[in-house]
């Protein structure tokens, strides 16, 4: 393998659970109790397509401009727990890995649906490791069509069936495969049994292990 995409919320740092609370708070105001459950289907996914899905599971129809004040406040919430971000928020083992790959000489993409992922990446203080950055500014279609990680394998010009993909999400992990390139998937086998391999975080794989990984 030579080419490495890392998604960002769930993999880097554990922004999913600040698109919890702020998608909570949304779905209240539709009548709704958003569970952990439903939670699992809107990670990875854009945030048009996440307040898609959530007026479904509350049976609601709402107008053009009601959907974009909704939209516009949860990501106002989101960013106020973003705000307060440091580098101690790095998820366990990923920046070092990061820095071994990368030491190796081998590029390093990000594939991430969020539009604040810049903003982020900033905030904890990776920006500069990333050769390309394709996040929900650059793609048209969200995951789980393989767009994002399509355009990262090109950026960084690494044929795809020579691309890893480190996912926390069920649509990313998806996405990963319809790429035809290797699916890490980071969290649990009970959604993500759908990966190339599953592990709960960066500790527990070593970068020969993924880099002497086979193509499909
Ligand atoms: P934003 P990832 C995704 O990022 C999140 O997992 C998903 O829950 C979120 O709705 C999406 O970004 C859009 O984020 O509202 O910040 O543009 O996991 O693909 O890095
Ligand atoms: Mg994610």
């Amino acid at each position: 393998m030579r080419g490495f995409i890392f998604d960002l919320d769930g993999v880097i740092v554990d922004t999913a659970h600040f698109h919890f609370l702020a998608w909570k708070k949304t779905a209240e105001e539709l009548g709704l109790e958003l569970t952990i459950e439903m939670n699992e289907q809107l990670k990875g996914v854009s945030r048009i397509d996440s307040l898609k899905k959530i007026l479904g599971w509350a049976g609601k129809e709402i107008d053009q401009a009601t959907f974009d004040k909704l939209t516009t406040e949860k990501n106002a919430d989101y960013l106020a727990y973003v705000e307060k971000m440091t580098e101690n928020d790095i998820l366990p083992g990923v920046e070092p890995f990061i820095r071994e790959i990368k030491s190796k000489g081998y590029p390093v993409a990000l594939g991430s649906a969020s539009k604040n992922a810049p903003k982020i990446l900033e905030k904890i203080g990776l920006l500069s490791l990333f050769d390309t950055i394709v996040d929900g500014n650059s793609v048209k279609k969200a995951k789980p069509d393989p767009e994002v990680f399509l355009i990262a394998s090109k950026n960084i010009n690494i044929p795809q069936e020579e691309c890893v993909v480190f996912e926390d999400s069920e649509a990313g992990v998806t996405a990963a495969n319809a790429a035809h390139m290797i699916s890490i998937g980071i969290g649990s086998p009970d959604n993500l049994g759908h990966a190339d391999h599953v592990f709960e975080n960066f500790t527990e794989f070593s970068t020969e292990f993924i880099v002497n990984l086979e193509p499909k």
